[in-house]
């Protein structure tokens, strides 16, 4: 094998600029300069959250965020790195924040031509165990002749010009889209770099894995019942396996690699569902539907939502096409209300 040392390597930044020169004049190095302001905030993040343990970050700060959670003083933490670095980036107009009851707008001297919103540090509950967590974001270019305003975020995830999440785990995987497909990072802690990894990530359209937390199974709607049913008790073949981390950047990145179907359904309890359509949903859909998969409400196609308030919930089953297609047909033949 050619073991001299590779002289060619794909950093993110490098990638991102292939992108744009790809696009050609259309493209003028906004979107490149707002997602490695993205990618630095993913690094000093991934510091922290690796020091956590040492510097004794764990624990609770003491401040309720949007959720009524407690807040870790990493996400705290988070929000403050993102909020800095998107302003300073000079690239954003509204910024929205898992961590702030309020939208950002950005003031003119800084003000740019995009929007992020973003949960800085989402399953941040499992922080203490040393659980996988991480960034997810999803970017809107603001409307034509906008100022940059709440209107230009509370709109369909299919208007959407890129999403992605950053995962702090073991290693730390970057996953992004711009509209042309899905590319995984790894950040070399050597180089600083995020390095190409996953080229052209592709779900299978079909998994053995279902991902939802069944400890909300008194609760479900008969739909997501009978479909649940239908792949522990298969009428022939092998039950699927359960996979549940309870964190959804860990959740949907096994899901976008190896296939199958993550599900956080709306149920007798919580009437939409529990994940946020903006900054959950909307980014995760995004990628999914960009590596061939299906991101559904279970009656409606996720993308298509129109966010009436920057909190809003939705359900979400996502992951491979003919596992979510399954869940639909459950939904269209399964009455919901018994
Ligand atoms: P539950 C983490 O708090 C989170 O927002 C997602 O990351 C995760 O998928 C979900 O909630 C887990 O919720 O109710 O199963 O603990």
């Amino acid at each position: 094998s050619d073991d001299s040392p590779n002289t060619d390597i794909i950093t993110l930044t490098r990638h991102v600029i292939q992108e744009q020169y790809r696009l050609g004049d259309a493209a003028t190095g906004d979107l490149t300069l707002l997602l490695n302001a993205i990618e630095t905030t993913s690094k000093f993040i991934a510091t922290n959250v690796r020091k956590a343990r040492l510097i004794n970050l764990i624990g609770l700060a003491g401040e309720t965020n949007v959720q009524g959670e407690e807040q870790k003083k990493l996400d705290v933490l988070s929000n403050d790195i993102m909020v800095n670095a998107l302003r300073a980036s000079g690239r954003t107009a509204v910024l929205v924040s898992e961590e702030l009851d309020e939208a950002i707008i950005v003031e003119d001297r800084y003000k740019g031509k995009y929007c992020v919103v973003f949960d800085p540090l989402d399953g941040s509950s499992n922080i203490d165990a040393g659980v996988n967590i991480g960034t997810i974001f999803g970017i809107y270019k603001i409307k034509t002749d906008s100022k940059g305003t709440l209107s230009d975020v509370l709109r369909p995830g299919s208007e959407m010009v890129a999403a992605g999440y950053t995962m702090y785990g073991s290693s730390c995987n970057l996953v992004l889209s711009t509209g042309s497909g899905v590319n995984g990072y790894t950040l070399d802690t050597s180089l600083g770099e995020f390095i190409l990894t996953h080229p052209g990530i592709q779900i299978p359209s079909r998994g053995k894995i279902y991902s939802m937390n069944e400890g909300n199974a008194m609760y479900f709607y008969p739909p997501v019942t009978a479909y649940l049913e239908s792949i522990k008790f298969p009428k022939s073949g092998k039950p699927y396996s359960a996979r549940y981390i309870g964190s959804m950047v860990a959740d949907v990145h096994r899901t976008l690699l190896y296939g199958g179907i993550f599900g956080y359904p709306d149920d007798k309890k919580s009437k939409s569902g529990k994940l946020r359509i903006l900054y959950e949903a909307f980014p995760m859909s995004f990628l999914t539907e960009q590596a061939g998969g299906v991101a559904t409400t279970g009656t409606q196609r996720i993308l298509d939502i129109v966010p009436q308030g920057i909190h809003d919930r939705c359900p979400v089953f996502l992951g491979s096409k003919d596992d979510v297609n399954d869940v639909i047909r459950f939904y269209k033949e399964v009455p919901k209300e018994a």
